[in-house]
């Protein structure tokens, strides 16, 4: 037989296809301003850890959002504060720092009807030379939506934004918005991740942010500083995967503390981990956690190097 296609139906030849667009995005802001809220809602899946607790998020994590013409890599950051300061604090803020250079827009996360020297020291890290919006995040939480038009209003002299948009990440209310406003920003490339990824980072990663995330939910106000969690063993079984976690905590108190009456809080925190990891991942997991007391782990340099904390 013949080969009848023509040869514009060859498809080992890419066609001459519309141009796509793809690029970085950093969202950055004060802790719990709800970046990590953002990230989830923006990529439809959560993969970001987010509580109500300062400071969760410890780690830069890609979150990939891929739309027709369009691939959006959203970084989310650790939030920026410069009161406290110990290793770990610097490393999370340097994380931040390092997050700005590489993107080609950044997103500064603002609370509505909240602003203080955190959001101050946050603005003053902006650069001039690329497009910066502003997004005032929870006007849920303003008995009345126009309340947010002074802040808007003020903002604008605080900084040249590209755009003011005030959203809620919560409720999805805006978040279509702030996606296609950030489309003009995204520069026409090829796509750099594949149309289905969802973030750059791997299954012991969220196997180990999921238990902190439960940590920081379930546990009291201030051990979830002081933990750090480390996966000891991953296996991936048929419709199964076989996990063994520990966590690591600076003194005997805090690990009474974490155990709870019986074990029953970190019972809580392995059951709700696991969940999290079987929703994520469409199968069933099996997960061990241990808690072990590692004094002075958080200032430590050799401690957070061999905990790859700044991976
Ligand atoms: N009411 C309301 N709460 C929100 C909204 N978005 C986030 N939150 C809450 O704000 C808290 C902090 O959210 P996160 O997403 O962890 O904030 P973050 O900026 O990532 O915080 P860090 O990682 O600690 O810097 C959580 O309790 C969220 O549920 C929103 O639109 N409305
Ligand atoms: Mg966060």
């Amino acid at each position: 037989m013949p080969d009848t296609h023509p040869p514009s139906c060859d498809l080992s030849e890419s066609p001459a296809s519309a141009p796509t667009f793809c690029g970085w995005v950093a969202l950055i802001g004060r802790p719990n301003v709800g970046k990590s809220t953002l990230l989830n809602r923006l990529i439809g899946t959560k993969v970001s850890i987010s509580s109500s607790k300062a400071q969760t998020t410890r780690y830069r994590l890609n979150g990939i959002l891929t739309e027709g013409a369009y691939q959006f890599v959203f970084v989310d950051t650790p939030g920026f504060q410069i009161r406290y300061r110990s290793k770990l604090n610097a490393q999370m803020n340097q994380s931040v720092r390092e997050a700005l250079k590489d993107v080609d827009c950044i997103v500064v996360l603002l609370e509505a009807g909240k602003y203080n020297e955190y959001d101050d020291n946050v603005i003053k890290l902006l650069p001039q030379n690329k497009p910066v919006i502003a997004v005032i995040n929870k006007v849920d939480v303003l008995p009345d939506k126009g309340l947010v038009l002074p802040q808007i209003e003020a903002l604008s002299r605080r900084f040249d934004f590209a755009a003011i948009i005030p959203i809620s990440a919560e409720r999805d209310w805006q978040v279509n918005t702030l996606k296609s406003t950030l489309t003009q920003y995204l520069p026409e490339s090829p796509f750099m991740f594949e149309e289905d990824d969802l973030t750059d980072r791997d299954d012991r990663f969220f196997a180990a942010e999921f238990i902190r995330e439960k940590i920081f939910r379930l546990s009291g106000d201030e051990v979830p500083y002081s933990t750090h969690v480390v996966i000891d063993s991953f296996k991936t079984e048929k419709t199964l995967r076989v996990i063994e976690a520990k966590v690591m905590v600076e003194r005997e108190g805090q690990r009474a503390m974490l155990l709870g009456h019986e074990g029953s809080v970190m019972k809580r925190i392995a059951t709700e981990a696991r969940q999290d990891m079987e929703r994520l991942w469409g199968c069933r997991v099996h997960l061990t956690v241990r808690v072990l007391v590692r004094a002075g782990w958080m200032n430590d340099p050799k401690v957070l190097r061999q905990f790859d904390i700044s991976a």
